[in-house]
């Protein structure tokens, strides 16, 4: 059995699609992060970061007490390694899908939340931040457009890659990217859409917030984090 640690996001979205693929066994554990439930000591403990997701397994595969894992892609790797499933046993393929996976961790993520955050949840409009960010978004669905030219999948075969792209473009219209003029996305897109597993996951994870009100101080729980407020979270443990 595997704890997910969720709220409703991108990033959340991903172990959980890696879940239904597999059919794994697995309990959701919501942490609603707008009202800071990111910050309780138990949630620490598993991920020091103050972020969904993380997991806890509780069948690792040395027979050992439950292991946590936190950082979306760590997951979905380990997640993979455990079941053999969607990262290639080919030297040359699996480096391919970690590369995409890491551009998908270390660019397509940051950067589209970043975009997120300057054109909808700041205070003040920032035209230099949105026009940045914006900026970038359009370079990396190109960068994405290339790679998916002539390939059905962002490896080829289905992958962890795609588990981790997917629910982040499926966010295009929140940072301004119309995908017509990317129509090899537009095209994976729609084929990642209609799997049943994707279908599933977003049904759930639709469920898990219902009737839980965005709470007023929800802005300040998120974007007013500093050094202090971790110190304090990490006091209370
Ligand atoms: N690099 C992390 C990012 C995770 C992340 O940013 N999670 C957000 C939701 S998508 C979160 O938990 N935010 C809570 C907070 O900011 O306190 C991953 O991929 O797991």
């Amino acid at each position: 059995m595997i704890d997910l640690f969720f709220w409703p996001t991108p990033n959340g979205l991903k172990p959980l699609i890696f879940l239904k693929e597999t059919g794994l066994a697995y309990q959701l554990k919501p942490i609603d992060i707008n009202a800071g439930e990111q910050f309780q000591p138990t949630f620490l403990g598993i991920s020091p970061n103050n972020r969904i997701p993380a997991i806890l397994d509780h069948a690792p595969a040395d027979s050992g007490k439950p292991l946590s894992v936190f950082e979306s892609g760590a997951i979905l790797i380990y997640l993979a390694e455990k079941t053999g499933r969607f990262f290639s046993d080919d030297l040359r393929q699996r480096v391919r899908v970690l590369e995409w996976l890491m551009w998908q961790m270390g660019g397509l993520g940051p950067m589209l939340g970043q975009n997120h955050h300057f054109n909808i949840y700041a205070p003040e409009k920032v035209p230099y931040a949105v026009q940045r960010y914006n900026q970038e978004a359009s370079r990396l669905y190109a960068v994405l457009d290339g790679r998916l030219n002539n390939r059905a999948f962002i490896c080829d075969e289905y992958s962890i890659a795609d588990m981790a792209c997917y629910p982040w473009v499926a966010r295009h219209e929140r940072h301004q990217i119309d995908l017509a003029a990317f129509p090899n996305v537009q095209r994976w897109f729609s084929q990642m859409g209609a799997r049943p597993a994707v279908v599933s996951a977003y049904e759930e994870a639709e469920r898990v917030n219902e009737g839980r009100a965005v709470t007023a101080g929800a802005g300040n729980v998120l974007f007013g984090q500093t050094a202090e407020t971790i110190r304090r979270a990490q006091n209370a443990e």
